[in-house]
This record gives structure tokens, sequence and C-alpha cells, in this order.
């Protein structure tokens, strides 16, 4: 381990000035392209694909947020999941040979056929796009990030759960052999994270499966996460290998760490504090100032109705 992360160091400190510089050159110019793709033209695959600057300001689909991306680096190195480790920079050190393919996901409980996919059939049916999204952690930051993969809602409509599936649950792989975290109990495993099945079907939640135009990095949830960008980070569960969907609000893993501080809904709500801190302001990563936080995350119009007549003080 300690030979492997001295490679990594190094691999990443031998970019010589005038490759970054042939690099800056050529991002100036997909800034360009981006005019192209604002008129509907649309840029060539990959064009960012080794670009550690801004996503371009260009057509924004209804569900994009107009805000700043973050950057690539800032989106890869600053990360949560601590099946690699509980630091911010854990994830992105020590999930690099975290192998994710062959890759399988169980799709269980109230669905018409239950069945295990590999990874590639599941995704076949659909459409890739992206979607610029806001995304708020509950520990009080936040970041803009251009999401590549599919609505959630496609998804589900295609696996057919029956009538009784009000909830459906998502788990990340267990494995600790290639988690180190897992080998820890600061967490319950494997991480699971759950929706009513009326919020999964929201045509804002999504299933991510890259970033940056590219395929997920290993530390943001490789080779599929789920997405839901009204609500706190955590929400979001990544390298899912199981699609459950039930009857009964499933018990989570966070809520179950600690159910006074992290409810089921989770909702961005800055009206509702943490038990030990304010959810009323977030620092933006790579701002100084810090920014008010917006009720839903800034999504109430798209997603305020699904808690109409709700108390959401009791229902955090
Ligand atoms: N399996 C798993 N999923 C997880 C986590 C984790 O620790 N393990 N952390 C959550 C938290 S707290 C956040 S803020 C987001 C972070 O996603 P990102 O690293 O892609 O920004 O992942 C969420 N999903
Ligand atoms: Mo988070």
């Amino acid at each position: 381990m300690f030979i492997k992360r001295v490679a990594n160091i190094k691999s990443s400190e031998i970019t010589d000035e005038k490759l970054y510089h042939s690099r800056r050159e050529f991002i100036r110019a997909a800034s360009i392209a981006a005019v192209s793709v604002a008129a509907g033209v649309a840029m060539p695959d990959g064009l960012l694909a080794d670009s550690q600057d801004r996503w371009p300001k260009g057509k924004k689909g209804p569900y994009d947020t107009d805000e700043e991306v973050n950057t690539y680096k800032e989106i890869t190195t600053y990360n949560n999941f601590y099946e690699f480790g509980t630091d911010k920079s854990d994830p992105s050190e020590y999930a690099q040979n975290f192998k994710t393919s062959p890759w399988k996901v169980s799709v269980e409980g109230e669905v018409k056929r239950p069945k295990v996919y590999n990874l590639e059939d599941l995704l076949k049916p659909y459409t890739m796009e992206d979607r610029i999204y806001r995304h708020r952690c509950v520990e009080g930051w936040s970041m803009v990030i251009p999401w590549h993969g599919f609505p959630m809602s496609a998804l589900i409509y295609r696996l057919e759960p029956t009538s009784k599936a009000k909830y459906v649950e998502f788990t990340t792989l267990l494995d600790p052999s290639q988690m180190p975290g897992q080998s820890r109990s600061y967490l319950d495993w494997p991480y699971r994270e759950a929706l009513r099945m009326d919020e999964a079907m929201n045509p804002l939640a999504f299933v991510a499966t890259g970033l940056y135009g590219k395929s997920l990095p290993n530390q943001n949830g490789a080779p599929l996460r789920s997405v839901i960008p009204w609500k706190y980070g955590f929400k979001c569960c990544k390298s899912i290998v199981r699609i459950r969907f039930v009857e009964t609000q499933p018990l989570t893993t966070w809520n179950e760490s600690a159910p006074n501080e992290y409810g089921f809904y989770s909702n961005v709500n800055p009206e509702v504090d943490h038990p030990r801190w304010s959810q009323k302001t977030e620092r933006r990563i790579g701002e100084f100032f810090k920014r008010k936080t917006l009720m839903f995350n800034g999504y109430a119009d798209q997603v305020a109705g699904l808690y109409s007549g709700m108390d959401l003080k009791k229902y955090f």
C-alpha cells in the first residue's frame, strides 16, 4: 500500500509545465467549441475527458442549474465515501484500485421480474444525458456537479415494481477486502439508502454513471450511484449492487446510526438545524464566503409538492 501511494504521488507530479500549458490551450479551444454546443451542435464525446478545468457553459437542459460548476479536481478529490476512509482525501487516494468491472446489480423485492443483472445489461436501455446539479452535504458544504447518467424514473418504470412497492432501497457493495473502511464499525455496512417511490419517480432523481462527460471515478461511486439533488448528499448511494422494492420504510444506514441527527427524508432544509450545527448556510467548495442554503436545495418548485401537508420539522 505504501509503495502504491508513493507511485501515485509521483505520477501526478510529473505532469510537466509544457504539457500543462498545451492542455490549457486545448481547453480554451474547447470553450470556443462550447459556442457550437449552444448552437445545437454536439461536441464529440470525450472532448473534455482529460480536462481538469471547468465544464463549459453552454446549452442547458430544463433541470440544470446555471451556477458555475466545480472543477473536476474539486469534485474528485473532496469526497465522502466512508468505505475508503473518513477523510475527504481518503476516497481519491484509496479507491484507485477498486474493481468495478465486472459488476452485477440485483433487483429484488416487490418487482415483476427479480433478477441479477450484469451492469451492461441493466444500463443498455437508457439514453445518457448530462445534468448539472447542486450537491449539498449535511456537513455544510456544497458543490455543483455535471453528472452523466439517466433519470431514475426510467429505470423504475422499466423494472416494473408491483403495486405493493412503496419504497426503493439502494445498497452499496460489501467487500472489506477492497474497502478498508468496512473493517471498521463506524457505520453498519453495507451502506443503505432509500426513497419513497414518488420521490424516486420525480424527474430530478437521477442515476449517475459518470461526471464531467466521462465515466464515474471510483471515489464518486463507480460504476453507478444515485443522485437526489434536493436532499443531503448522504441520501445518494454509491457503488450500488442492490435495488430492492419494499412495502415499508427501510431502515437506512445514517438514520440507523443516529436517528436524531439524520432523518429518513433528509430534505435540504435551512429551517431545521442539525442537532450539532445550523443548516442555514453552506460553503461552496472553492469559495470563501458562505452562501444561504435554499429550501430543498433550490429545487422547491419541482419537489415541494411531494411533501405537502407534512410537518417537515417532524419528518426531517
Ligand atoms: N456507499 C456510500 N455512499 C455514500 C457515502 C458513503 O460514505 N458511502 N457518503 C455520502 C455522502 S455524506 C455524500 S456528501 C456523497 C458524496 O458524494 P461525492 O463524493 O460524489 O461528492 O455520497 C454519499 N453516498
Ligand atoms: Mo454528505
